[in-house]
């Protein structure tokens, strides 16, 4: 008798781990698991677990985070020598609670970057060497602060700009181009196990896709460490075109870097004009021709934000091997930097979310996708 429930304890014991094993995925870090790593930025908010509601998406569907702004320098050193790091160390550690791959962004970028960093006490600018010592000061005591934690490194963003030419930053500016291998320099130096990577958006645009690959090359061929190319991903309805993207996620694999999607949103709502007249009457009514879905998505336009998505992600899929992760830049709707731009008071409906923290059509298809090649 014993020797029979025994049998029957095992049996019933493989027959419910072949059905654990065997269970279609349900959530988007686990079908995608084989493909990339899937990740979105969190907010202070969602660092400090405010929201149950967004906590509760996040855990259950992302397995890669990224702190959308409270480690970049004017954040994390406000005054020379005075840093500040309860934010970026809630966020880190909230990623090793929960078994996620994180990543800092970002160490350089001319935006969001302290004045006092450019300027000295008599408020003149810095020299050349001045900066690339404050640059080293900063880059040294951030990274060694999480080494071995934080897995890979916006190092450099958005020094390009869409022609292919450099951007005219006060890093540009001051230093001229070597500031960008000096901060892969000075990254590896602090954590030589870290992945680094090159970010930056319109990373389809021509020129600017080979000027990337340009410099991919000259820091290799300056010996520096460069694991990956971010592909910032802040897309429209219409623009790019596939093709345009597929060519850019080539052209840096080609590179031999790792393509990441590191700010994915795909905005529902018309792009910008550049001149917005000069009368008040046409810059209300531009207003609102740029907030035309301020009481919800039509469910013509949601049907083909949903198809657009899924576009992507059948490309990000298809290539696969040559995508490590894809990020999108926020959890809901409702967090979406895009609704302040370009302009305040805009509703728009870029992520996977929606400001009900419901999945949108989009990742059920995702997921289905998956089970059925899986
Ligand atoms: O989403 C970020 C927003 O909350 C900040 O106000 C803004 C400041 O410039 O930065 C946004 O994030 C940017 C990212 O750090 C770099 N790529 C472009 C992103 C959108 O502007």
């Amino acid at each position: 008798m014993k020797t029979k429930l025994f049998l029957f304890g095992a049996y019933l014991l493989l027959f419910t781990q072949a059905c654990v094993t065997s269970k279609s995925p349900e959530v988007l870090k686990d079908a995608l698991k084989d493909k990339f790593l899937i990740g979105t930025a969190l907010n202070i908010g969602q660092i400090w677990e405010k929201d149950s509601l967004a906590d509760k998406v996040i855990k259950r569907q992302f397995d890669a985070i990224v702190a959308e702004n409270c480690m970049k320098s004017m954040y994390l050193q406000p005054k020379e020598g005075e840093f500040f790091f309860d934010d970026a160390d809630r966020f880190v550690e909230f990623g090793e609670q929960n078994n996620m791959f994180v990543t800092g962004h970002c160490l350089i970028w001319h935006s969001q970057a302290p004045d006092w960093f450019f300027t000295d006490d008599e408020g003149k600018e810095v020299s050349k060497e001045a900066l690339i010592e404050r640059m080293k000061d900063h880059i040294t005591t951030v990274v060694s602060r999480y080494k071995g934690r934080i897995k890979g490194w916006d190092v450099v963003n958005e020094a390009i700009l869409d022609d292919g030419s450099w951007r005219d930053s006060k890093f540009y500016k001051i230093i001229g181009e070597d500031f960008i291998p000096v901060a892969f320099e000075f990254a590896h130096a602090a954590d030589p196990g870290a992945e680094l990577y090159y970010n930056d958006y319109d990373e389809w645009h021509t020129g600017k896709c080979e000027a990337i690959v340009r410099l991919v090359n000259s820091l290799k061929e300056k010996g520096l460490r460069i694991d990956g190319v971010g592909m910032q991903g802040h897309l429209g309805m219409d623009y790019p075109s596939l093709d345009e993207y597929r060519a850019a996620i080539d052209a840096y694999s080609s590179a031999g870097v790792k393509v990441l999607v590191t700010e994915l949103d795909v905005s529902a709502l018309p792009s910008s004009r550049q001149n917005t007249g000069a009368n008040i009457a046409d810059t209300e009514a531009y207003r609102q021709e740029m907030n035309p879905y301020a009481n919800g998505l039509p469910d013509s336009v949601s049907f083909a934000w949903n198809r657009r998505m899924g576009d992507l992600f059948t490309l990000f899929i298809d290539n696969s091997d040559k995508i490590a992760r894809v990020t999108l830049w926020g959890v809901t709707d409702g967090d979406s930097w895009k609704n302040d731009f370009p302009m305040p008071g805009r509703t728009d409906y870029p992520l996977l979310f929606d400001r009900q923290y419901k999945a949108k059509p989009v990742v059920k298809e995702i997921i289905n996708k998956l089970r059925i090649k899986n």
